[in-house]
């Protein structure tokens, strides 16, 4: 039986890709379907024999219940962004001064979502999302429905490859029009269609909206030189590599790439939106290194924005979690860059004045950073008013007098108390560089003020379920989710809550910085300004802009609070997680658990270092079973593989 049901997998895999990327199939779709049936039906009759590369794994229709956190074993980097010739000559120069003969490789910019894929003995295991780089969400169920992504390599290999899944303008257009037709929303560009598509539970859907990849890196240490050469390899094992990329010697050849692939943009069959450029050679890359975000050998050349003309109806004045107030403007709706847009930033209040922005005036808008809708310029022969725009005296939330310092661009509500300052720094402290509590965005956090459930962040981490089902829009499974959630970032690195904190001059990046030279808050909170202002890269403004908040009486209690309420005030970076007791180790969870819930129990494992999976198998080191614990148990018991209790885990 074995033989039929591996006979019958590898004829269906060979007329799947005839079908899907040759676009010439050689059987009639009533042979594919007969002999589909067939496999399902000894699939069903023999579970234990159902191959990993069976094609039934792409279709099989499953409502997933969520996605899990999965923290990758390798980080994935931002990359580091250039809108001109003269950015990348500045890109060359740095990579020169080092390495004079330098060979780059031009790849496209694919519009797409980075995805991590991790194989284990040539075994599609884990397949995840970009997330903060550092943990993403397990999606293997979604990216096992893209028909292109190999379920098995043509080797046992065990690696981690990284790529862009995309959606294709055909599908794109394809999905829309089957929205359009059953009065649903379109999707505004092919890059949501994809996102909103991997995240869908309903995989069903996945297999249906035809999604692709192109894979790019191999993110486990490889055995390539050059990145051509990690290019065919991954082409070899059986991925999507994108057919066009070029070495160039010199950054005019680049540029020469760029103006060939700008010409060229309109007539790929999916979205870019640049050129990646990456030092060839491996072993250059590595001597160059990584800042705290991105490789210092690779730029994104980004093409530039689309500007179009807008109307400008009227302003809206909000206020930050800085206290800045920041200027909107309402516009007549135009379309850019796939998206209709109808407001736009107008900075801050020099911004208008600088620029002469009046009253019912024409503008010129663009995305910036392909984001962000900003006002660029006013289109002077169509000024209809002399008339300058209102500019707020006082706050547009708490009433109290706006500052406009010498040294700002921007007007400044100062009230230690104003709502709208402390909603938006809740909102941040949830969001996802932050805290990075899912479920507590900016909609949430408006209500439970409101309701003054939560007054500052500490009282994020007294919110019960009870609380939370006073809310509209909460039912008891959805508290509880977001009850998981809070509880789940109390495990966090400390950078994470540092950043939370919101400190003027205290980004994500300088978060990370002082944590590694720090170790943990409270160090950072006694340490004296020169020492900290001696840190690579942070220098006087940020040392003193920490030393003035943890000199506040305020900022002690909180930390007080929070270390109370569990939340870990210590760094889990990379140091410590090799030396954790679990570091390397598989794990497993299973059965009830009594004290801690699952996503509780889930991040501890990760913060000892432990790799957390779903099924037991060989490679599983050591299963961890609650109550009434089920299959996983027998199975662990079978393999010999040690078993632990929820006791113990909390001991360690
Ligand atoms: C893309 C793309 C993105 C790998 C490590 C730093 C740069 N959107 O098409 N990222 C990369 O490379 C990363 N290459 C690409 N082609």
């Amino acid at each position: 039986m074995e033989t039929r049901i591996k006979e019958l997998v590898n004829l269906l895999n060979q007329y799947a890709e005839e079908y899907y990327t040759k676009d010439a199939p050689s059987v009639s779709d009533q042979e594919y379907d007969r002999l589909y049936r067939e496999l399902v039906e000894l699939e069903e009759a023999y579970p234990e024999l159902v191959q990993p590369n069976s094609p039934t794994h792409r279709v099989g229709g499953t409502i997933l219940k969520g996605f899990e956190k999965y923290q990758h074993t390798y980080p994935l980097y931002s990359l580091q962004d250039a809108f001109s010739y003269e950015e990348l000559v500045a890109f060359d120069q740095r990579v020169r001064k080092e390495f004079p003969s330098v060979t780059y490789v031009c790849e496209l910019k694919i519009d797409g979502l980075s995805i991590s894929l991790s194989y284990v003995d040539g075994v599609l295991e884990i397949g995840a999302t970009r997330g903060d780089g550092s943990v993403g969400e397990n999606i293997t169920e979604n990216l096992k429905r893209v028909r292109d992504i190999p379920l098995v390599l043509p080797e046992p290999l065990t690696l981690t490859v990284r790529g862009e899944c995309y959606m294709p303008r055909a599908s794109f257009d394809a999905v829309n029009l089957s929205r359009q037709e059953n009065g649903e929303a379109e999707f505004a560009n092919p890059r949501n269609a994809a996102a909103g598509t991997l995240r869908q539970l309903d995989t069903k859907i996945v297999a249906e909206r035809k999604l692709a990849t192109f894979l790019y890196q191999e993110a486990s240490p490889t055995d390539q030189a050059t990145q051509e050469k990690v290019l065919a390899k991954l082409n070899r094992l059986g991925f999507v590599v994108n057919p066009h990329h070029k070495t160039a010697t010199s950054i005019e050849q680049v540029w020469a790439y760029i103006q060939e692939v700008a010409a060229m943009r309109d007539q790929l069959p999916y979205d870019i939106d640049g050129v990646v450029i990456k030092v060839n050679d491996l072993a250059v890359q590595e001597e160059l290194g990584f800042t705290v975000k991105a490789p210092k050998w690779a730029v994104a050349y980004k093409f530039p924005a689309e500007e179009k003309e807008a109307k400008l109806l009227s302003v809206d004045w909000t206020v930050g979690r800085t206290g800045v107030v920041t200027p909107t403007a309402n516009l007549t709706p135009v379309q850019l860059a796939g998206t209709t847009v109808s407001r736009a930033t107008l900075h801050n209040v020099d911004y208008i004045a600088e620029k002469d922005i009046r009253k019912d005036d024409t503008v010129i808008v663009y995305k910036a950073g392909d984001i962000i809708p900003a006002v660029l310029r006013v289109v002077m022969d169509k000024r209809v008013s002399e008339e300058r725009l209102e500019i707020p005296s006082h706050c547009p939330s708490c009433q109290s007098e706006l500052l406009h310092f010498e040294d700002e661009v921007a007007l400044r509500c100062i009230n230690p108390r104003c709502p709208a300052q402390i909603k938006e720094g809740l909102a941040h402290f949830a969001s996802r560089d932050a805290m990075n509590i899912t479920g507590l965005g900016p909609a949430v956090v408006e209500k439970l003020f409101s309701k003054e459930l939560v007054q500052d962040v500490a009282g994020i981490y007294r919110l019960t379920v009870d609380d939370l089902l006073q809310l509209d829009g909460f039912k008891e499974k959805s508290a509880q989710k977001l009850v998981d959630a809070i509880q789940t970032s109390k495990g966090n690195s400390a950078e994470k809550l540092l950043f939370g904190l919101g400190i003027r001059h205290v980004g994500s990046k300088a978060s990370q910085l002082l944590l590694q030279e720090f170790h943990s808050i409270p160090t950072i909170a006694d340490a004296e300004v020169e020492k900290i202002a001696a840190i690579d890269s942070l220098g006087m403004v940020v040392a003193e802009s920490l030393k003035r908040y943890f000199a506040q009486e305020g900022s002690q209690l909180l930390l007080e609070e929070l270390k109370d309420a569990g939340v870990n005030l210590d760094y889990l970076g990379q140091k410590v997680v090799a030396d954790a007791p679990l570091s390397g180790k598989t794990v497993v969870l299973t059965g009830k658990l009594e004290r801690l819930t699952r996503s509780e129990a889930k991040a501890k494992l990760e913060a000892l270092g432990a790799k957390v999976t779903g099924s037991v198998s060989k490679k599983t080191d050591l299963l961890v079973a609650g109550r009434d614990a089920g299959s996983k148990l027998s199975k662990a018991q079978e393999l010999s593989i040690e078993i632990q209790d929820e006791a113990w885990l909390e001991r360690l």
